[in-house]
């Protein structure tokens, strides 16, 4: 990956940049390339180099088959990755699909703005079904707390092979929810950069903005739009506001089936009041 990496810049750059291919990078200064997620001000971050769950991360949904753990099978950076082992289960195109997740409690005063970013690898099919991989929630207007099934909050995912991305209100039911699914298809068998801004301030703006998302640094569309829920409505939900989100979760969690039994890991993962880009 790093060999891959360093393909992309100029030849003469090539041989300034051997060494930095070789061995492990030097010291970085300010302004020569993006900030590592952990120097990005205000960020949260994650490399999972601890070989086991980071501190404050706890086991939140378990169902069906497969793993979630902390293991040195692949990594995009250093030796170890979150790992999503073996997902299965269920029927596709009905309700309930294995769930491995963690949940993290943030800081308070996080604040209403929350970009991510994470290396995710998926291997070796791309689900049909809703594939959830991160989310953050946050106390509805007049709240400040509150168990997490009391919380709005806003989702990156994958449906029917393409991206996508969801704000929801508190779980469950999660729905009636808005839906945006993207015409570009996951990446499968690769690293892949995922970053997404959860804008809950949005200006003036009456509501939370809708969520938005990122692939390898190009912002991803959305041609099909939809408002969810079982039974069906026609009525879009209000996305409220956000003062200060207060919750995270990541992982896989499937709402249908899974036939294909499926690998996810994820590294880099980092949050923050600011973009934190890939490298
Ligand atoms: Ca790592």
């Amino acid at each position: 990956m790093r060999a891959r990496r360093c393909g992309w810049v100029p030849r003469l750059m090539l041989v300034f940049l051997a060494a930095a291919c070789a061995h492990p990078p030097p010291a970085r200064q300010a302004g020569d390339r993006p900030l590592h997620a952990c120097e990005s001000p205000g960020a949260l971050c994650w490399d999972f180099e601890e070989g086991r769950l980071p501190d404050g991360w706890t086991p939140y949904r378990d169902e069906l088959s497969g793993k979630l753990l902390v293991d040195d099978t692949r990594a995009y950076r250093g030796r170890y990755a979150l790992h999503a082992r073996q997902l299965v289960g269920g029927t596709e195109g009905s309700q309930g699909g294995p769930k491995k997740t963690l949940r993290f409690e943030l800081p308070a005063h996080f604040g209403p703005v929350l970009w991510g970013r994470a290396y995710i690898y998926t291997s070796p099919a791309r689900p049909m079904s809703h594939a959830g991989l991160f989310n953050a929630r946050y106390p509805r207007p007049g709240q400040t707390g509150g168990a997490i099934d009391t919380l709005d909050w806003y989702e990156v995912a994958t449906y029917r092979q393409r991206y996508m991305s969801i704000w929801h209100p508190p779980e469950p039911p999660g729905f009636p929810e808005w839906v945006q699914v993207s015409d570009t298809p996951l990446v499968l068998d690769e690293w892949a950069c995922l970053e997404w801004l959860f804008d809950g301030a949005n200006g003036t703006q009456p509501e939370a903005a809708e969520p938005r998302v990122w692939l390898n640094g190009t912002e991803l569309q959305w041609p099909e739009t939809f408002v969810f829920s079982d039974p069906p409505t026609q009525e879009r939900p209000v996305r409220e506001k956000v003062s200060d989100f207060t919750v995270l979760e990541a992982g896989v969690f499937l709402y249908q089936g899974l036939s294909v039994p499926t690998d996810w890991w994820m590294d880099e993962l980092a949050v923050g009041p600011r973009r934190i880009g890939c490298e």
